[in-house]
């Protein structure tokens, strides 16, 4: 009798433990590029007025690039944005979200600053934004952010939170400055 009640509060125990894994469990989106597109992400950019001069090229600052070796990565252009980014939204199933990539210098972009925003809203302004690596003169980094969606008007109503990473404009530089993201991970879980 006693063994067999033991046996139920061990059985009661596992199940209790897979319910509370369940309730834990994490939800997170991959963005190798390599599948010739940069969706569900876009491209933004800012520009500080008066613009010491204005951007060249087109308003498109966000691009798709395979390497030599095969690896697919998103660029992101700067010719004198003071900041340029790629967004996505996400739905805030869970309260923590957790953000890592990899961000490279692809050409002149050794004055670009990696930084990153998480919000209800789009991103607007380079000042949305906080500043989360070094300048990529420093060399290739992979970058870690986490941010509770406690505290983020419009993720508790379930809309959508935006996340944006991108690169500050250091010395608002107006030559062609190239850098590159890859192996964005989003992870969503309760913490
Ligand atoms: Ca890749």
């Amino acid at each position: 009798m006693k063994r067999t009640l033991s046996t139920g509060l061990l059985v009661a125990f596992l199940a209790l433990s897979f319910a509370a894994q369940a309730s834990a469990e994490k939800l997170g989106y991959y963005f190798d590029f390599q599948n010739k597109t940069t969706a569900p992400w876009v491209g933004g950019s800012y520009i500080e007025s008066p613009a010491p001069v204005p951007p060249k090229g087109s308003s498109s600052v966000l691009g798709l690039q395979v390497a030599k070796d095969g690896n697919g990565y998103a660029s992101l252009t700067d010719a004198g944005h003071d900041a340029v980014w790629m967004q996505a939204k996400f739905v805030p199933s869970a309260n923590t979200m957790a953000i890592e990539f990899d961000a490279t210098n692809v050409t002149n972009a050794g004055r670009l600053a990696p930084i990153i925003y998480v919000g209800a809203d789009a991103p607007k302004t380079l000042y949305d934004f906080q500043l989360l690596g070094m300048p990529l003169e420093n060399g290739p980094q992979h970058l870690q952010y986490e941010v509770s969606l406690k505290g983020i008007s419009g993720a508790a109503t379930n809309q959508f939170v935006n996340v944006a990473i991108g690169f500050m404009n250091l010395d608002r530089l107006t030559t062609t400055q190239v850098a590159g993201l890859d192996n964005i991970k989003v992870t969503i879980f309760d913490r």
